[in-house]
This record gives structure tokens, C-alpha cells and sequence, in this order.
């Protein structure tokens, strides 16, 4: 009842679609009840704003020291106005109490039957993963209108967080742990999710663009993500893997020449392609190369080291890789040793990736 009143005195609440003086547009369901706890209390704000100052103003005049030697009784008690200016504020603290406690559990509590994206932020990118559909996105995310999403969040280094300010949405991500966000987006459009938990260099670098599409072409679209390499020419399959792929390596393979868990990508094909690997075999990759042998061409090698990662252990290195057997496809793969053979083309002397996915240059 009284949230139907107050409602109706606060006649510029959301939604709104170019947002307000303080409020960006607002694009989700939660959206309206935090820009009305938001108004509400900025409404208290400017109304004992006034009341006091007028206060203030006339009360300088009145009770002013009229002349040198004027003397008063110093202050005495008032029961009313004691029993005002508490029990008005309480009622006050009580009703934002009341909003901001619902609202808040409407944000922490994701509906039934969301769809379920897992988010991933790395210094200084975010990687969402569609499980139902097998598809990967770096740095964007595409998601359907008016049908709730449920981010599963977790950090592959320091302290991230998620906040999509059209959404009025945010949450920490956090390494080590899961930590999730919900939102259902009420209008198709592209908004912008930034991190918002310094992080460190390129902080300010570490955004996403989150596309909101009618829900008949989503299936559709993500389908078509999943495959997108399928129809990919050989020459088109650097950039892609790039972008597409190398985000399931990069917590361990670096581009700029650095050893992390894993041996650098950068001079990789180089070392490979003339043999120069030795394992903790002893074993050298140069006796495995060339005819009637194990590999027979270096790129096999590659294709074993990520579905097979154990058989073979650099040297140097603990034999801790995943095998990517079934998650990537025969493609992805040879997208993968493709990029290998093009490193350069694609990233600069710091390692900075300088192609798009469809090989336009970066910035
Ligand atoms: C959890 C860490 C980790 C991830 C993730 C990872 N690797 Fe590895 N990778 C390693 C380690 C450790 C080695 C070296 C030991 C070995 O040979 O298994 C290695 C070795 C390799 C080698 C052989 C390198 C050489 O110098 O001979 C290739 C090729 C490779 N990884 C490709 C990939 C690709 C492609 C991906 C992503 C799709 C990936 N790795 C993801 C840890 C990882
Ligand atoms: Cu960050």
C-alpha cells in the first residue's frame, strides 16, 4: 500500500529509456525497484534538505543576538518535539529498510529455470562459456530478451567484478570460488558490463559489450557460434583461433615469449617444426619427426600435445595440461596449429593480440 503511494508521488521512477539526471537507461526487471529505492531516499534527501536549510535561515534571523549585552535561558526540554524527531526518522529508516530489503532479495535470488552462463575474468578479459550450446565468447555476451540469465562467475587471478549499470546489476568474482548475478533483460540492444574491482594495468581495458536479442533468434545465433569455424577458409582460421580459442590456453601459454605453467605460444611452430623440444623422457622431439616415425610431420605432434598432453612432457614443466579431447573439434584444431604457424601476424612484440576475429586489425 504504501509503496503504491509513494509510487505514485514519484512520477519520473523508471523505466525510463535515455535513463535520468543521476540513473543510466535501465534495461532489466530489478531495474525499477532499485531506481525506486534510489529516487525514494534522494526524495527524503531534498525534502529535509529544504526543511532544514529554511530552518536554519529563519532561525539565524529570529533567535540572532538583537544587541551586545542580550542574554537568553539557554536550551530546556520539549517532549513533543523530542518524540517527533525520533519517532518521524525511525518510521523513515523503517519504510527504505522495508524497499531496499526486497529489492535486495529479488537481486540474490535468480528464479527458477535460468539460463546458465559460466563467466570467467583474467587480468584483463572475460570469457563467457554457453554450456547448453558449447559456445564461447570473449569479451561479449549474447543473451535473450525478457528470459532470466544467471551468471556463474569465477577469476583465473585477483579480485574481478561483473556490473552492467543498464542492469543495475553487479557482483564480485572472485578466484577460487563460484559467486553468481542474475538479470533479465527487458529491452533487445547492446549494453555495456565493465569491471569494477581495480584490478590492476589495464583495469580500465576489462569490459564486455552484453547483446540482448529477441529470444526466436538466439537458439539460432548460438547454434551458429558454436559452429561459426565450420565454413572458415584455412586463411580465415588464425584469427579466429586467436580469439576464439586461445582463451582456453591462456592461463597457462603466454604470447609474449614468457613461461607461465606452460611452455610461451610465441616461437612455438619455430621450436616444433625443426624438433627442438626435449621431454623429461630425455627423448628429444627431433627423433620423433619425419618418415616412419611417431609423428611423421610436427603438426601431428601439436595435435597430440592437446589431446594427449601426458604422453609426451616438456621438459622443465610438470605434465599438468588438461586433455581437450572432445572439446575442441578436429577444426578448432587445426585452427589452433594454424595460428601457431602465424603468431606473428597476429600479436605484437608485448604479445598483444592485434586482429580481430575476422582479421581486421585491432583499434
Ligand atoms: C592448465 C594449464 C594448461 C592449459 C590450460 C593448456 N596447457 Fe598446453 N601445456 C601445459 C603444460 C604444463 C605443458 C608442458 C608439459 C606438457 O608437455 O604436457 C603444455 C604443453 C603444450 C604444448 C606443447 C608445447 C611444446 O613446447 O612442445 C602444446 C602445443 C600445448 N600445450 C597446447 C595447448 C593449447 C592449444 C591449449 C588450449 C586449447 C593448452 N595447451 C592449454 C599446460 C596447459
Ligand atoms: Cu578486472
Amino acid at each position: 500500500m504504501i509503496e503504491t503511494i509513494l509510487y505514485s508521488l514519484l512520477s519520473n521512477v523508471p523505466p525510463t529509456d535515455n535513463g535520468t539526471f543521476w540513473l543510466p537507461r535501465s534495461a532489466s526487471t530489478v531495474a525499477e525497484n532499485i531506481d525506486f529505492t534510489f529516487e525514494l531516499i534522494n526524495w527524503i534527501c531534498y525534502f529535509f534538505f529544504a526543511v532544514i536549510v529554511v530552518a536554519m535561515v529563519l532561525f539565524c534571523i529570529k533567535y540572532r543576538r538583537k544587541s551586545p549585552n542580550m542574554t537568553c535561558d539557554g536550551p530546556t526540554h520539549n517532549t513533543a518535539l523530542e518524540l517527533t524527531w525520533t519517532i518521524a526518522p525511525l518510521l523513515l529508516v523503517v519504510v527504505i529498510f522495508t524497499v531496499g530489503m526486497r529489492g535486495y532479495l529479488d537481486l540474490r535470488e535468480a528464479p527458477e529455470g535460468c539460463y546458465e552462463v559460466q563467466v570467467t575474468g583474467q587480468k584483463w578479459s572475460w570469457t563467457f562459456n554457453h554450456p547448453e550450446f558449447g559456445a564461447t565468447q570473449v569479451g561479449e555476451l549474447t543473451v535473450p530478451v525478457g528470459k532470466p540469465v544467471r551468471l556463474l562467475m569465477t577469476s583465473n587471478d585477483v579480485l574481478h567484478s561483473v556490473w552492467i549499470p543498464d542492469f543495475r546489476v553487479k557482483m564480485d568474482v572472485i578466484p577460487g570460488r563460484y559467486t553468481s548475478l542474475w538479470f533479465e533483460a527487458t529491452k533487445v540492444g547492446d549494453y555495456q558490463l565493465n569491471c569494477t574491482e581495480y584490478c590492476g594495468k589495464d583495469h580500465s581495458k576489462m569490459l564486455a559489450k552484453v547483446h540482448v536479442i529477441p529470444v526466436d533468434e538466439f537458439d539460432a545465433t548460438m547454434i551458429k557460434l558454436a559452429s561459426e569455424y565450420e565454413d572458415m577458409s584455412r586463411a580465415e582460421l588464425p584469427a579466429y583461433a586467436i580469439n576464439r580459442l586461445y582463451n582456453r590456453c591462456v592461463s597457462c601459454h603466454s604470447l609474449d615469449g614468457s613461461s607461465g605453467t606452460g611452455p610461451s605460444f610465441n616461437g612455438l611452430w619455430d621450436r616444433v617444426k625443426v624438433g627442438q623440444v626435449k621431454f623429461t623422457s630425455g627423448e628429444a622431439l627431433s627423433s620423433l619427426l619425419g618418415d616412419a616415425t611417431e609423428y611423421g610431420e610436427p603438426e601431428n605432434y601439436i595435435r597430440e600435445s592437446i589431446l594427449n598432453p601426458q604422453k609426451h612432457i616438456v621438459q622443465g614443466y610438470l605434465g599438468s595440461m588438461p586433455s581437450f579431447q572432445g572439446q575442441l573439434k578436429e577444426k578448432q584444431i587445426t585452427a589452433m596449429i594454424e595460428m601457431f604457424k602465424h603468431l606473428d601476424e597476429l600479436t605484437d612484440a608485448n604479445g598483444n593480440i592485434t586482429v580481430n576475429k575476422d582479421g581486421t586489425p585491432t583499434e
